[in-house]
């Protein structure tokens, strides 16, 4: 490997103080206990559990410096709170399709929260398959610092596909792109099939349990 940019270096410097990094931690553990609020709240209000799973990551250092340079922003500090949405990134596992909409209703109606930007990989899923709703927040840290974080909202069965295909992905090696995308595709396609169908099987208990009460 040849010498490293004097730039990216210190880039790569940067990204890894901790006076960079505190007011993401923090933004992060706060919105995971707004959003386990929000689940302790609904799963009374709907009678089952809302969400299933939150989990949180910082984006590394190396990974930041990669966005940035593809991206071709001015490799700093300042371009990289600006533009990066997802140094800090939050996954949010819920069990049904119309969860995920809810709970960006909720988010969007909250008043810490800004919405910055939502796009919608369920409705238009990526050429690969990929299937999602992310929304960029903006949300004060405990010093009162607005940062960014990406919420990455979807089913279960849209994370198994998500999780197995980001293994492949580094794994496929000998198999044919050609035909290792198609799979793919396809099977992100049955998933979508099948998270519909658990929607209607539940819509259906829903108007059974309804209409046994009457
Ligand atoms: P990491 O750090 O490894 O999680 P932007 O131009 O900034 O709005 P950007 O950031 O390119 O758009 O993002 P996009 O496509 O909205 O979402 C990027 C993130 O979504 C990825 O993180 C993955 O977590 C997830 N993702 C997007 N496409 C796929 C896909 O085809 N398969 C899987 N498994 N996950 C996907 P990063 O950037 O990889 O970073």
């Amino acid at each position: 490997m040849g010498l490293m940019k004097e730039e990216y270096q210190e880039f790569l410097n940067q990204m890894g103080e901790e006076s960079f990094l505190n007011p993401y931690r923090d933004v992060c553990r706060k919105m995971e206990q707004k959003l386990e609020k929000i689940n302790i709240d609904y799963s009374e209000k709907l009678g089952r559990t809302f969400i299933s799973q939150i989990t949180y990551r910082i984006k590394t250092p190396e990974s930041c410096l990669n966005k940035i340079v593809k991206k071709k922003y001015p490799v700093n500090r300042r371009t990289a709170r600006e533009y990066l949405g997802d140094i800090a990134g939050m996954r949010v596992i819920c069990s049904f399709l119309d969860d995920i909409y809810k709970l960006a209703e909720i988010i969007k109606a909250d008043k810490e929260l800004k919405v910055i930007k939502t796009k919608d990989y369920v409705k238009k899923p990526k050429a690969s398959g990929y299937q999602s709703l992310h929304m960029i927040v903006e949300i004060p840290s405990a010093e009162g610092e607005r940062r960014k974080i990406e919420i990455q909202i979807r089913t279960q069965a849209m994370n198994f596909w998500a999780v197995v295909e980001h293994h492949f992905v580094y794994k496929k090696g000998e198999y044919e792109k050609d035909a290792f995308e198609k799979d793919l595709k396809e099977c992100a396609r049955t998933i979508y099939k099948i998270d519909k169908k658990m929607l209607l099987i539940r819509k259906k208990m829903e108007t059974a349990k309804k209409n046994e009460k009457n």
